[in-house]
């Protein structure tokens, strides 16, 4: 089954919304394989947004993923990268559409709540730098009755 890395920001923390964001994939039918609160230290953040060096918000990008916790998560399930992204909706808070996370709870580019994996390989890669220790393989019901 598909694995995907999601971080529910320093924002999304800050505001309140674990509980709330937390939910959203859960009751979407996405199965919890990982969870941890880390306050990422510069070093992780930057493995993390290598992809953006050089780009003028860069900088900005680490001071902010450093700022306080994040919530690190694992979810797994059918096609749960893609899933996960069209709950989260676009980048720019402004343009998601209602209904979706970003669209429903926030305004800014940046401070947009939550990360989450763009290619399954990515998330690979990703699930490895936030969760070294590895994540929590158990079986579930959803493939005899639920979803
Ligand atoms: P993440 O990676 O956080 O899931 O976001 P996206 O996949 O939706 O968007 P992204 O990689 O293009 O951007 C990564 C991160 O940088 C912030 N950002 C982005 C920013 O502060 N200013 C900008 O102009 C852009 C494009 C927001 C998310």
């Amino acid at each position: 089954m598909q694995r995907t890395l999601i971080l529910l920001k320093p924002d999304a923390v800050q505001r309140r919304f674990v509980g709330e964001i937390t939910g959203r994939f859960e009751r979407k039918g996405l199965r919890l394989e990982g969870l941890k609160l880390v306050h990422a230290s510069r070093d992780l953040a930057e493995k993390h947004y290598a992809v953006h060096k050089g780009k003028p918000f860069y900088e900005s990008l680490l001071s902010f993923l450093t700022s306080g916790p994040t919530v690190a998560m694992v979810w797994g399930g059918r096609e749960s990268v893609a899933v996960c992204r069209t709950l989260m909706g676009l980048t720019d808070g402004a343009k998601a559409p209602p209904g979706t996370i970003r669209g429903d709870l926030a305004l800014s580019v940046q401070n947009n709540l939550v990360h989450g994996s763009d290619s399954p390989e990515n998330a690979v890669v990703e699930i490895a730098l936030w969760f070294p220790e590895g994540v929590i393989d158990y079986p579930g019901t959803d493939a005899t009755w639920v979803g």
